[in-house]
């Protein structure tokens, strides 16, 4: 797969490199690291994200170079689309403006899009995938490359928490380290870079923890209210959910964030065992094994009452 992959990036010379919207690190940090190692190669490589790059990663090296919009006429050799489950999440259209279309992903079941398939659901992140094929090319790897493809791996293990670190993983860190990259400055960069406001939404989502009586399950909200208050966004809610979920003996982590007056989003974290897709599903809603969500109407009491109801079910 990834000899067939270089022999089209041999062939090409317009490239686009898409990734999910509402981008994560791994998102944004393999397409940066794919279109600096392309750029090194003398291609003309365009970057997109519907969403853009979120105040927390403009700390990446070349993050200037990711636009959110691409003109309506323009066409290329070959687009990318990475870590992105379906098409629809990086953009449909991206199908049309090119001659090859790749698929590098990590997700569980993603989708078979495109003329070259290469996902691997066992690979640690994205990230990890865009260094196997720089190595396989064998196209030097500059300290700026280095820097996104270690924030992809460090992103999407949890700083090496999470089960899917793996010694891959790892090698790929190491071996960025040996390349220049200092920890310390990529890690305060993404975890103790946050605006005040965040901490402040944080301080007001906090009080609303609620607790199922038989402990597996608990859940904080934001509601449009303390938005309000504290000037934040839904851009700042980002990995609120680990609040919950750090509570000892919590399977199932819900976050509930307001978006009309009487609609929420709600979001769905497991630790593990139980299958958190199924869950949503159950709600309407959708997502994988470990992260999943959906929509329920009503007030937050209602909504809370609702979710509780029927994780509680399924939970016992
Ligand atoms: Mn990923």
């Amino acid at each position: 797969m990834i000899q067939k992959i270089l022999e089209v990036i041999e062939a090409g010379q317009t490239f686009l490199i898409a990734a999910h919207e509402s981008p994560d690190g791994d998102a944004l940090a393999s397409t940066l690291s794919l279109t600096l190692a392309l750029e090194g190669q003398g291609k003309q490589v365009t970057a997109y994200n519907c969403d853009g790059v979120p105040g927390d990663y403009r700390f990446l090296p070349g993050c200037d170079k990711i636009v959110n919009d691409v003109a309506a006429d323009s066409q290329f050799d070959v687009a990318f689309v990475l870590d992105a489950g379906e098409l629809s999440r990086a953009g449909s259209w991206i199908k049309e403006r090119c001659a090859t279309l790749v698929n590098i992903d990590h997700h569980p079941h993603s989708e078979d899009f495109g003329d070259i398939y290469f996902v691997d659901d066992k690979a640690s992140a994205t990230g990890a995938l865009i260094y196997r094929l720089i190595k396989a090319a064998g196209w030097p790897i500059s300290e700026e490359i280095a820097i996104n493809l270690y924030t992809a791996v460090l992103a999407d293990t949890g700083s090496f928490r999470y089960s899917n670190a793996d010694g891959e993983a790892f090698r790929v860190a190491g071996e960025m380290v040996d390349l220049g990259v200092d920890p310390w400055s990529i890690s305060s960069g993404l975890y103790e870079s946050q605006e005040e406001v965040r901490l402040r939404l944080l301080a007001l989502a906090l009080p609303t923890l609620r607790v199922a009586e038989c402990g597996t399950f608990a859940s904080i909200a934001v509601t449009l209210e303390m938005y309000e208050q504290t000037g934040a966004t839904s851009e700042h809610t980002d990995r609120f959910v680990n609040y919950p979920r750090s509570i000892r003996g919590v399977e199932v982590a819900i976050f509930f964030r307001q978006i009309e007056a009487a609609r929420f989003k709600v979001g769905f974290r497991s630790s593990g065992t139980v299958d958190v897709g199924a869950l949503a599903r159950e709600l309407g809603g959708g997502g994988h094994h470990n992260a999943a969500g959906g929509m329920v109407d009503g007030t937050l009491a209602e909504a809370q009452n609702h979710v509780f109801t029927k994780v509680g079910r399924l939970l016992r």
